[in-house]
């Protein structure tokens, strides 16, 4: 540091030490957010394929793809791994910058991040590229990918450890400096998202490292499908919410101030994420409802608890509403619905997450059905379910992210956003296409129509499909014209030639109507709710566990593809 410092001019030398967004951890945060991007690009190709095989539009004949699977295993990876962790890490840092006015505690765990998350693509895409791990993204063995696939995942699982393990070092740092002060709210949510998330990958990481590696290197012979799914599924259901909490973030520290409105309430706020991060580990078991080996109260139980996980997405509800609603009010909105109008709909930015809000209902309404216990076997395994999740995670999430791109990409590069009217053409294409297509693949499910299933090549087809298939097809490609305006404006943006300077467009940060003063301490004690947590885990999995074990290690690898 000093020895740079005596190189610099002497302005230069202060501003850097000064400033809160220190260039050195911009840097690979932006580079960070790109390598999200690119799989966003290939991964949603392969979605664009999967919707036109439906309508016996057979596109993987003139691409490098061999089968539909190993596209279907591309877009899960891709689209569900690297495009929402490198997103949430890249945005997560750089929002935690600012909630505290100062650089991350280790800028080295910046670029660390950043590594590994890179390495773990190349592996991971290296093994699926060469058709050496059609697994699809939930890798449920006795299928067997290539070692690289698994280390690959697990590479990325890395990089948001390195996230977390940054998050707590500055707010040690910050607490530190400022002793007795309220962790500020922003570098709250996104702490209390990392934290839920870490604790809940201990699944995987048992999984990954200690049956699915050395069995696919051939150290070991056999394993537990079973046992393997119960830790794949303790993982896989907190990651939605792990998808999903940096979309909140906006939704809540930067979309009031976006839409001319107020954060209704601090503790509010806290609640939700202190209630995400208790309540999002002990409920994986609805997606093992029809599984045998596992205690039917047990299943029960993690479907009242799934109920109390929907809670928190109400207040969610609530909070944002109101926001929107002042927003929309003072702007000259009248009438019980006439402030939605509003709204800055011309804002690319707004416009785009407006419509992933909207989509949200839905997708949370469809989710409310795959929790129900007895509901839930009507929709298992069939298309229903992707048409619940690309309401979710396919658009109200991702078109969240990409809303939030239209101002961090100008912010990180300097440039200009490229083309304000196709960006908001994008999100429009987007929102509509998600429609038609979830329309397309809930009604096809509800005739039973499985999923992750190549269903233009299937020798068997109820009546009823052909339509929910139009449908899907439909919707996809006009997502997929969603995604190429996406991608024009992106690049467009990155080679840009005129100039913005970046404090112009960084949204400012939400004002709380109430709090932070009024707001329970106790929401703060980081340490107190790890534990709540933890032991809330294994109140859900121990019953479940230990009554299974001994592992039953009875399969060997097999290759499906
Ligand atoms: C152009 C946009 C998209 C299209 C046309 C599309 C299309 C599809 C289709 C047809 C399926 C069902 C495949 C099957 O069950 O056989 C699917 C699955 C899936 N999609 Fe998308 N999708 C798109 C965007 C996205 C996005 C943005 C995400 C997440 C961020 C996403 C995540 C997934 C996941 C996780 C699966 C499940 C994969 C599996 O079952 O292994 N998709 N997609
Ligand atoms: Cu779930």
């Amino acid at each position: 540091m000093t020895g740079a410092a005596i190189s610099l001019p002497r302005e230069a030398a202060a501003e850097e030490a000064v400033t809160a967004y220190p260039a050195a951890q911009l840097r690979p945060i932006r580079w960070q957010l790109l390598l999200g991007f690119a799989g966003l690009l290939i991964g949603g190709y392969m979605g664009l394929l999967q919707a036109l095989e439906r309508i016996g539009v057979d596109l993987y004949k003139i691409s490098e793809i061999k089968t539909y699977y190993q596209g279907l295993t591309l877009h899960g990876v891709l689209l569900a791994l690297v495009f929402t962790f490198t997103f949430a890490n890249a945005f997560t840092q750089y929002m935690t910058i600012r909630a505290y006015g100062r650089p991350l505690a280790s800028t080295a765990l910046v670029h660390a991040s950043f590594l590994t998350a890179l390495l773990g693509v190349v592996l991971a895409g290296y093994a699926i590229l060469t058709n050496q791990a059609s697994v699809l993204f939930t890798f449920y063995p006795p299928m067997k990918a290539h070692p690289l696939f698994y280390l690959g995942a697990a590479l990325l699982v890395v990089s948001t450890w390195l996230v977390l393990a940054n998050l707590l070092l500055t707010l040690r740092a910050f607490r530190r400096d400022n002793p007795g002060e309220r962790i500020p709210l922003i570098a709250y949510m996104g702490l209390f998202n990392y934290l839920m998330w870490t604790i809940a990958t201990v699944g995987i990481a048992v999984e990954v490292l200690g049956f699915l590696l050395p069995w696919s290197l051939g150290w070991v012979s056999t394993t537990d499908p079973q046992l393997n799914r119960i830790l794949f599924w303790l993982t896989g259901h907190p990651i939605v919410y792990f998808w999903l909490l940096p979309a909140y973030m906006s939704w809540y520290a930067l979309i009031p101030g976006q839409v001319g409105g107020k954060l209704y309430s601090d503790g509010l706020t806290r609640l939700t994420f202190l209630l995400f991060l208790l309540f999002s580990i002990p409920v994986g078991l609805h997606h093992q409802f029809t599984d045998p080996g596992i205690p039917p109260a047990m299943k029960a139980i993690h479907a009242v608890l799934t109920f109390v996980v929907f809670v928190p997405s109400m207040i969610t509800a609530f909070s944002v509403m109101a926001a929107l609603e002042m927003g929309g009010r003072k702007a000259g909105g009248k009438g019980v619905l006439g402030w939605i109008p509003k709204l800055p709909w011309r804002e690319p930015s707004v416009a785009a997450q407006l419509l992933a809000m909207l989509t949200f209902f839905l997708g949370g309404a469809t989710g409310l059905i795959n929790a129900s216990y007895t509901m839930n076997l009507t929709v298992h395994n069939t298309a229903f379910v992707p048409g619940h999740f690309h309401l979710t995670v396919g658009t109200a999430v991702a078109l969240t992210f990409m809303g939030i791109a239209y101002w961090f990409v100008p912010y990180l590069t300097g440039r200009q956003l490229f083309s304000r009217r196709l960006a908001i053409a994008q999100a429009w294409f987007w929102a509509i296409g998600a429609l038609i297509f979830a329309r397309g693949q809930i009604q096809g499910g509800l005739d039973a129509m499985p999923r992750r299933t190549a269903i233009g090549s299937a020798t068997y087809s109820l009546p009823g499909w052909d339509v929910s298939n139009w449908f899907t097809a439909v919707g996809g490609v006009i997502m997929a014209i969603g995604g190429v305006l996406f991608f024009i404006v992106l690049i467009g943006t990155l080679f840009n030639p005129k100039r913005i300077d970046p404090a112009t467009v960084e949204p400012v940060l939400s004002e709380p109507i109430h709090g932070p003063k009024d707001t329970w301490k106790a929401f703060d004690r980081v340490g107190l709710w790890v534990i709540v947590s933890i032991a809330l885990m294994l109140i859900a999995y121990l019953p479940v566990i230990i009554p299974y074990l001994p592992a039953n290690m009875t399969s060997p690898p097999i290759k499906v593809w």
